[in-house]
């Protein structure tokens, strides 16, 4: 982990892991080896026995300003096919079984708009700088973001901002709800994002786990499956420690102490 060069991990408070994307000379734009630092660092704080909660971030001007335009330029078509170029991406919605979160600053535009997107729970300032612009560039989104926005904020509103690569602001992400809340300032935006970090890294891990699997389901579920499939995984949460441990807790006015089991 000492080794990245694209990324910067720490851990800021008890049980959080925070990844901060630190590329400035290129506003974070999301290069292949960026990406893989990424996953790496990911995957790690994944398995870590320490690690309950992800904070995802970049800088007070840039979270990512997209992906790496000038190593894309030359791509062809067999190449980026046969070599599933930003297949990778994914992983981080599929493979990461902790809650992340993204805190927002500044640019995130095109594959920084995507990357932000597919966190569990989206963070940003007020002055942040969303949107996918990749049409002025000849192409269009490429890492989920006309999927995932269209289910945030509609498909007429989603259309127009893939079609004209308008972007929008942190304000309008959160009144949209792409965000779960802006902040003023880039210091209230980190403090928020922590405590919201560190309240989640306080619960049982298996309860956290499976409340973003249950929540992540609804966007791959019609109605009727994602509430079969939540009462499945509710039903099977009566056989964990941790049940047994925060309904007694409560019966008995005290604190849980979770044994994640
Ligand atoms: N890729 C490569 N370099 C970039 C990128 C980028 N996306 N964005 C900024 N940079 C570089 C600039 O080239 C510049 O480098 P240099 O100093 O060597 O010239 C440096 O960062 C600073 O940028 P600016 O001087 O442009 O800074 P400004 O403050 O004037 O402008 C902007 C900031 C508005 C963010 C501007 O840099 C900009 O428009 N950037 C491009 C935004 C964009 O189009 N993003 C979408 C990219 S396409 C995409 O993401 C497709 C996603 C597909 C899926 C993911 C695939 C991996």
């Amino acid at each position: 982990p000492a080794s990245y060069e694209f990324i910067e991990t720490s851990e800021p408070r008890p049980g959080v892991g925070q990844i901060t994307l630190n590329r400035p000379k290129a506003l974070n734009a999301l290069s292949t080896p960026l990406i893989t630092e990424l996953n790496t660092a990911l995957l790690s704080f994944d398995r870590s026995p320490t690690i309950r909660t992800i904070l995802l971030t970049g800088s007070q001007k840039a979270f990512a300003a997209g992906a790496d335009i000038k190593e894309m330029a030359p791509l062809t078509f067999s190449e980026a096919y046969t070599t599933s170029f930003i297949e990778s991406w994914s992983s981080l919605t599929t493979a990461i079984k902790k809650p992340i979160i993204a805190a927002v600053s500044g640019h995130a535009l095109g594959g920084g708009c995507e990357l932000a997107l597919m966190c569990d729970i989206l963070y940003c300032t007020e002055t942040a700088n969303f949107g996918q612009p990749e049409i002025k560039l000849g192409t269009i989104p490429g890492a989920g973001g006309s999927q995932r926005l269209s289910r945030a904020v509609g498909k007429s509103r989603a259309m127009e901002l893939v079609l004209t690569g308008k972007g929008f602001s942190g304000r309008e992400a959160y009144e949209w709800g792409v965000a779960a809340r802006c902040f003023g300032s880039w210091e209230e935006l980190m403090e928020g994002s922590l405590k919201t970090a560190e309240t989640i890294a306080g619960y049982s891990k298996v309860a956290v786990m499976a409340g973003k699997e249950v929540v992540n389901k609804s966007q791959d579920l019609g109605i009727r499956d994602g509430v079969e499939f939540e009462r499945r995984v509710f039903h099977s949460l009566f056989g964990s420690e941790d049940q047994k441990i925060g309904m007694k807790a409560f019966a008995e006015k005290k604190k849980a102490e979770w044994t994640d089991k």
